[in-house]
């Protein structure tokens, strides 16, 4: 297994809730490191870019909305195989089909309110990181 980097974002739902430094322990005792990490805000313009391959779907614009809505945490984490643990951890996009005792089965309100964003693939993943990090705010 290699060690990989992958974006995690928690979401504002989370954010509002208090629930951050919840949702980050179950990163970390997965044996996700957190090695890069901010609270912001996003804008408009922000929340587009980084959802712009979802820009045909039925729910981008209630989507970009809800993600500009509140705080947001981005997260770079780093471990074996990142990718797919985290979004093992994550559990299903749609938290009726999550498993139980991953972050969404335990803390999503629905498929859009859904608490954390994890990159789907390793070419992503760079992709997302780049977009939301500079190099010197990454320190592993
Ligand atoms: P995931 O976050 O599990 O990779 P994606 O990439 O398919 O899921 O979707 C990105 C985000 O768009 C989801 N996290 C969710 O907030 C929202 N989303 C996806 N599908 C729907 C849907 N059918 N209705 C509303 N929001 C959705």
């Amino acid at each position: 297994m290699a060690i990989e980097r992958t974006l995690s974002i928690i979401k504002p739902d989370a954010t509002a809730r208090n629930i951050t430094g919840k949702i980050i322990d179950r990163l970390e005792s997965a044996g996700l490191g957190v090695i890069a990490q901010k609270r912001t805000r996003w804008t408009k313009e922000a929340a587009e870019t980084f959802y712009a391959v979802h820009r045909e779907r039925p729910f981008f614009n209630d989507l970009v909305a809800f993600m500009t809505s509140g705080p947001i945490v981005l997260q770079v984490l780093e471990g074996e195989d990142a990718v797919a643990k985290n979004r093992e951890v994550m559990g299903a996009t749609n938290p009726s089909e999550a498993a139980p005792g991953t972050i969404r089965a335990d803390f999503a309100e629905d498929i859009e309110r859904n608490s954390v964003h994890g990159s789907d693939s390793a070419e992503n993943a760079k992709q997302e990181i780049a977009l939301c990090f500079s190099a010197d705010e990454i320190v592993g």
